[in-house]
């Protein structure tokens, strides 16, 4: 029974020194930010390899900036939502929380979640290829595509693309706080990318609850200790509320 199952995770959640959460698009989705994969997903229209690859960058770098123009544009229109911020009321009354991200839309800042290990990077940092200089940039849309750095450099969005190595702190974070966990919660993420797929997993291996959050059963339901279907926005606030 799903509301035996809420009960239980509340329990979890309020005997734990240590909690996690890994988010995913899901979490956005109810924010009106298109997911991945999936029906109304972004790759319905666009396949990953002809965009989120630096071998497509290289190539097109225009194409690619359209598409990350267009969705820093739905992203900017966006407001967090209720799931959102339940887990900023979450961290504030856990001893030790740590939220770990897959998301580049910057919603959790913008919610009031203070630390945030953004496993894929941040679609409001450009980064130049030609001298690396990092720059925090909210223009929308941007006046030139591809953006130039002041160098004359192409800049590209600081996120990590297919075949691209995530910050190994920010991965030695997320990974500590996994090993550390009582009680993991996995929201909104078709788990399929790696590395961060793999993060439930080890939370599990090493003891904690399992917690997924999601509308429909993923790779991963097998291996959680409780896995809710249903929409962040609703089921989280329940979760946390006093
Ligand atoms: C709701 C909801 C609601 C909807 N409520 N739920 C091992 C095995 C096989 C392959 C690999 C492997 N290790 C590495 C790889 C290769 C690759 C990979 O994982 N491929 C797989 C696809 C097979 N991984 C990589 O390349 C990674 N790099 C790497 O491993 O480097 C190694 C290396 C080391 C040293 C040197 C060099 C290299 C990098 C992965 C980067 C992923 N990047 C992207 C794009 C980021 C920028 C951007 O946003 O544009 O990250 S891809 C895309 O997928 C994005 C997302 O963060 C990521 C995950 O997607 P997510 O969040 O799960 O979204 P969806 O759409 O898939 O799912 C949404 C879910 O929400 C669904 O389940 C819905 O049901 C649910 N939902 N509404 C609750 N209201
Ligand atoms: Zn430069």
């Amino acid at each position: 029974m799903a509301m035996n199952q809420m009960e239980t995770v509340r329990q979890w959640l309020a005997k734990a020194d240590h909690v996690v959460a890994l988010t995913g698009a899901g979490i956005s989705a109810e924010s009106g930010v298109p997911i991945f994969r999936g029906a109304g997903g972004l790759w319905q229209q666009h396949r990953p390899e002809d965009l989120a690859t630096p071998e497509a960058f290289a190539r097109n770098p225009r194409l690619v900036w359209e598409w990350y123009d267009w969705r820093r544009a739905r992203v900017a229109a966006a407001v967090p939502n209720p799931a959102h911020l339940a887990l900023v009321t979450l961290e504030r009354s856990s001893s030790h929380f740590t939220l770990i991200t897959q998301n580049v839309d910057g919603l959790h800042d913008r919610a009031g979640s203070r630390h945030v290990l953004k496993l894929h990077g941040d679609l409001w940092q450009l980064r130049c290829t030609g001298c690396g200089n990092e720059s925090h940039n909210t223009d929308v849309p941007l006046l030139e595509l591809p953006p130039r750095c002041s160098c004359g450099g192409i800049l590209r969005p600081a996120v990590v693309w297919f075949g691209e190595a995530l910050s190994g702190k920010v991965l030695r974070a997320a990974s500590e706080a996994a090993v550390q966990s009582q009680v993991f919660l996995v929201i909104g993420t078709s788990a399929l990318v790696q590395p961060a797929a793999s993060l439930p997993l080890l939370a599990g291996q090493n003891g904690a609850r399992v917690v997924e959050i999601n509308r429909e059963r993923t790779a991963l339901s097998a291996h959680t200790d409780i896995s809710i279907c249903g929409a962040a926005g609703e089921l989280l606030p329940q979760l946390v509320a006093d």
